[in-house]
């Protein structure tokens, strides 16, 4: 993409309501705009970071044989009555009408309605165990909506639910979440630990929050700070497996680590003073087990293996992924801007030519820019005919992870200038061995 074609509305003044730096940095760096509060349109430059997020969010569902659908946004009232929950929710649900009356509302969460499909079209024990999900705006009339992305009223969530004949082989499905969600953060640069948490209203008491620690997180947690030494890595897991999915829950959850929910001063008191820690943390996601509770009430029964029906075993599972794009900035980022960790980076590299108009470093940077696309890779080219302090500024506020720099300085001497945001180390060499580097980084062959 080239700048001067783009539509990057970057901020020169630091936005007055914005809190934290999350927030400050998407208002500044063009990625959002707030409609009304809590509620925000999504500029071309925070779509495209939250496109990756989804697409890494897909592929570890998959992977671990989980099915996409889509339901809608809109619900009806009655669906919500057969749980009982219509007016447990309270006050954090839109409530809507039709133009026929008909009691509706903006989904907070769709366990009744993947409840209402599964009753419909699932009869036999043969077709467990299932999971479905979906990645869909999701609206909380939150009392107070704040930090922009990070606690909206609409935002959007990935939610799974899985369906199984038995308690052990909805554990499972538990456990096999839990994997692929460590997975997930990693691949966003992200360290998120479960920590025992409360159903709320979601229900049962068998759940996890998932948390990136940060001071401007609106959890307190409590935890053994041996838990920061664990990483998932590289790992193949079996999802499968029920003894190995097991064993990843046991290794990330058997250190202390709660929210002040679930917090017990007596047990972390048997954590070595040295490591405990009180801390802040952002909830990135949340799963849990429930049971029969949806089913029992909403009659999703299948019919067992001895010919009788039986209610199905349930769990729940969300990623908050409008959110996420906050706790990646809050966790990378400087005085400068953000940071984006290659993974989730809306262009793969950036561009900037030091003298547009100037022949040789306009010819090399229309050369390095098809040599990179060639690659599948996505260069944003800073085209503009402005100051190089301008076109670095908005380079380090947008964040991304390199940089090529090109003039005809250095073009006389055969070389560009690679810089990575993150360390802000420099190296010069020739064009074509720049662009070599940034394919390898990003696993892209270069021929
Ligand atoms: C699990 C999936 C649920 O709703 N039902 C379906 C279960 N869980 S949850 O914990 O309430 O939400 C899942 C994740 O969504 C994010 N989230 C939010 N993000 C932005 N703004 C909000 N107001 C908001 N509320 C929840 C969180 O990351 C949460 O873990």
């Amino acid at each position: 993409m080239r700048l001067s074609r783009y539509f990057l509305p970057v901020l020169k003044e630091t936005p007055a309501e914005a809190q934290i730096v999350s927030h400050r940095y998407m208002l500044r760096a063009g990625m959002i705009k707030q409609q009304s509060a809590g509620i925000y349109s999504w500029l071309p430059l925070g779509l495209k970071v939250l496109k990756k997020i989804e697409d890494i969010v897909h592929e570890e569902q998959q992977r671990a044989g989980h099915i996409p659908v889509l339901m809608p946004t809109v619900q009806s009232a009655d669906l919500w009555r057969e749980s009982g929950r219509y007016d447990a929710y309270g006050d954090e649900m839109l409530r809507i009408s039709d133009r026929q009356g008909r009691e509706m509302l903006y989904g907070p969460t769709n366990e009744e309605m993947i409840t209402d499909i599964f009753r419909s079209h699932v009869n036999s024990y043969k077709d467990l165990p299932l999971t479905l999900y979906h990645i869909q705006w999701k609206f909380r009339d939150e009392m107070r909506p704040r930090f922009g992305v990070m606690r909206g009223r609409e935002f959007l969530m990935k939610d799974g639910y899985n369906f199984d004949l038995t308690k052990e082989d909805a554990l499972h499905a538990y456990n096999r979440h839990l994997v692929t969600y460590l997975r997930t953060y990693e691949r966003m640069g992200l360290q998120a630990i479960p920590m025992r948490a409360d159903g709320g209203p979601i229900g049962g008491d068998y759940t996890h929050e998932f948390l990136v620690l940060a001071e401007t997180g609106e959890s307190e947690v409590f935890y053994d700070s041996d838990i920061t030494d664990l990483s998932f890595g590289d790992r193949d897991v079996d999802f499968d497996d029920h003894a190995a999915c097991q064993a990843v829950l046991e290794e990330f959850t058997s250190r202390y680590a709660r929210t002040d929910e679930t917090h017990d001063d007596a047990i972390f008191a048997e954590v070595p003073e040295e490591r405990r820690r009180t801390a802040r943390g952002i909830e990135v996601g949340q799963i849990f087990y429930f049971g029969t509770k949806y089913s029992e009430t909403m009659g999703a029964t299948v019919q067992g293996p001895d010919g009788k029906p039986v209610p199905v075993h349930m769990g729940s599972h969300g990623i908050g992924v409008s959110r996420l794009l906050g706790a990646i900035i809050e966790a990378s980022h400087d005085e400068n801007g953000i940071i984006w960790p290659e993974g989730v980076t809306p262009f793969h590299c950036g561009i900037v030519n030091l003298k547009q108009g100037d022949e040789a470093a306009d010819g090399a940077c229309d050369s390095l820019y098809k040599s990179l696309t060639a690659l599948g890779l996505e260069p944003l080219y800073d085209d503009r005919s402005e100051r190089a302090g301008a076109k670095f500024a908005t380079m380090d506020l947008i964040g991304l992870p390199w940089r090529i720099t090109v003039g005809p300085r250095g073009l006389k001497n055969g070389v560009v200038e690679l810089t990575s945001r993150r360390t802000g180390e420099s190296e010069e060499l020739p064009p074509e061995e720049a662009v070599l580097k940034i394919a390898q980084i990003y696993g892209k062959a270069a021929s």
